[in-house]
C-alpha cells in the first residue's frame, strides 16, 4: 500500500527516504504549486547521513490530487497538523491509517476527534534531523519511535516496511504515557533554556527551579492518570540535562532562529490540563506567563 507523506520537512524528509530506497511506495504532498515547482528542479529530497548525500526522486503532488490516501504520515509542527490534514481531508476513507508525527499533546487528539473513522497512530520521537535546504535533509542524530493507538492495541502489518527501510521502531501499547513523559521533560528544560538563554548543561545552576517544576509535572501526571510517567522524573530530567548538556533544546533553536515554537502543545498544553483537572501548579503557570512574554517581546506567536 503506498504511504503519503504530508510535511517534507526535516522528519518528514528522513522518513520518506528510507523508506523509498527500501523500495516502498510514497508519495510527498506538497503544499502549493510553488513548492512543487521547487522540488521537481531538486529532482528529489537528498539526504545526508554521515557525510554521504544521496538524492531520491520520491514522487510528489499536491494536496487536491484525486487518488484515495489510505495511510498518511503527518510529519508537520503541531501547529500546522491539523489544517494540513484539512486540506486532504477528501482524500480520506473510513480506515485510513493517519500517522502523526508531533511532539507534544493536543494536535494528535484534535485530529482524532476531528476523523472518527480513521486509525490515528501517535508517534514519539527522539531522532534528530534538520533541513540544511530546501529539499535537503540531514540525518543529525540516532534515535527511536515509539508508535501506539490509544484506541487500539494491536501492531499494524505496515511496521514491515518501517523494519525494511531501517526506521527504529517500537510499537508502544501505552503510547499516551510516553508522550506525557516526553512531554514533561520539554516541559522541564524547553522553556528554561530559552528563558536563561543557556544550553541545556548550565540549567544545573537553577536546581531549585527544576526541583519545583518537576514537583508541579508529577502532581499533573499522577491528576492525568499518568502515574507511571510521573516515577523518577526528577531523576530523568537531570540525565538527559546531562546527556545533552552542550546541547541547545528545540524550543531555543527555534527562538534563536525567528522560528514559531510549539509551546501551546507543550507548557501550554499541560497548564489546560492542570486547570481541566483542578490542579494546583504554580511554577508551570509562572513559567508559561514568563515565556509568553518573552515571546511577544520577540515578535513571536506565543500560541
Ligand atoms: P519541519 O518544519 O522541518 O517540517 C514540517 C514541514 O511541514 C515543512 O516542510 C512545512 O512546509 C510542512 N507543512 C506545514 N503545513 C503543511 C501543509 N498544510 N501541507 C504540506 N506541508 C506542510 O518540522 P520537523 O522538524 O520535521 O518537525 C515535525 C514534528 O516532529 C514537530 O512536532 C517536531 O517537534 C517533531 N520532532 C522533530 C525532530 C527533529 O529533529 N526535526 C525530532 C523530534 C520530534
Ligand atoms: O527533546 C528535547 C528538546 O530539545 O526538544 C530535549 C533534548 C529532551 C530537551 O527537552
Amino acid at each position: 500500500m503506498t504511504w503519503h507523506v504530508l510535511g517534507a520537512g526535516s522528519l518528514g524528509g528522513l522518513w520518506a527516504t528510507r523508506l523509498s530506497r527500501a523500495g516502498v511506495p510514497l508519495r510527498l504532498i506538497l503544499r502549493n504549486q510553488q513548492r512543487l515547482a521547487d522540488y521537481q528542479s531538486a529532482g528529489g529530497l537528498a539526504l545526508t547521513e554521515e557525510g554521504e548525500t544521496s538524492l531520491y526522486p520520491v514522487p510528489a503532488e499536491l494536496p487536491d490530487a484525486t487518488t484515495p490516501i489510505r495511510r498518511l504520515l503527518v510529519a508537520c509542527k503541531a501547529y500546522d497538523a491539523q489544517a494540513a490534514v484539512a486540506e486532504v481531508s477528501l482524500r480520506l476513507r473510513s480506515g485510513t491509517e493517519i500517522l502523526l508525527l508531533q511532539n507534544g499533546l493536543g494536535s494528535q487528539q484534535a485530529i482524532a476527534e476531528r476523523w472518527p473513522d480513521c486509525r490515528c497512530i501517535f508517534i514519539s520521537s527522539t531522532e534528530g534531523a534538520y533541513r540544511q535546504s530546501g529539499f535537503s535533509i540531514v540525518h543529525a542524530g540516532r534515535g527511536q519511535n515509539w508508535l501506539g493507538d490509544p484506541m487500539n492495541p494491536n501492531a499494524p502489518a505496515w511496521l514491515a516496511d518501517m523494519e525494511k527501510a531501517q526506521i527504529p521502531h517500537v510499537w508502544n501499547r501505552d503510547i499516551m504515557s510516553k508522550l506525557w513523559r516526553k512531554l514533561a521533560l520539554n516541559c522541564a528544560i524547553n522553556p528554561m533554556s530559552v528563558l536563561h538563554d543557556c544550553r541545556n548543561g548550565e540549567l544545573l545552576a537553577h536546581r531549585e527551579q527544576l526541583n519545583s517544576l518537576c514537583k508541579d509535572l508529577a502532581h499533573l501526571l499522577r491528576a492525568c492518570n499518568q502515574t507511571e510517567a510521573a516515577v523518577g522524573l526528577e531523576d530523568e530530567v537531570l540525565r538527559v540535562i546531562e546527556a545533552t548538556a552542550s546541547n541547545y533544546s528545540s524550543m531555543h533553536q527555534d527562538v534563536h532562529n525567528g522560528r514559531r515554537t510549539e509551546v501551546s502543545f507543550l507548557l501550554g498544553h499541560a497548564c489546560r490540563a492542570a486547570l481541566q483537572h483542578g490542579v494546583e501548579a504554580p511554577g508551570l503557570a509562572r513559567l508559561l506567563e514568563q515565556l509568553r512574554a518573552f515571546l511577544q517581546l520577540r515578535g513571536l506567536p506565543t500560541d
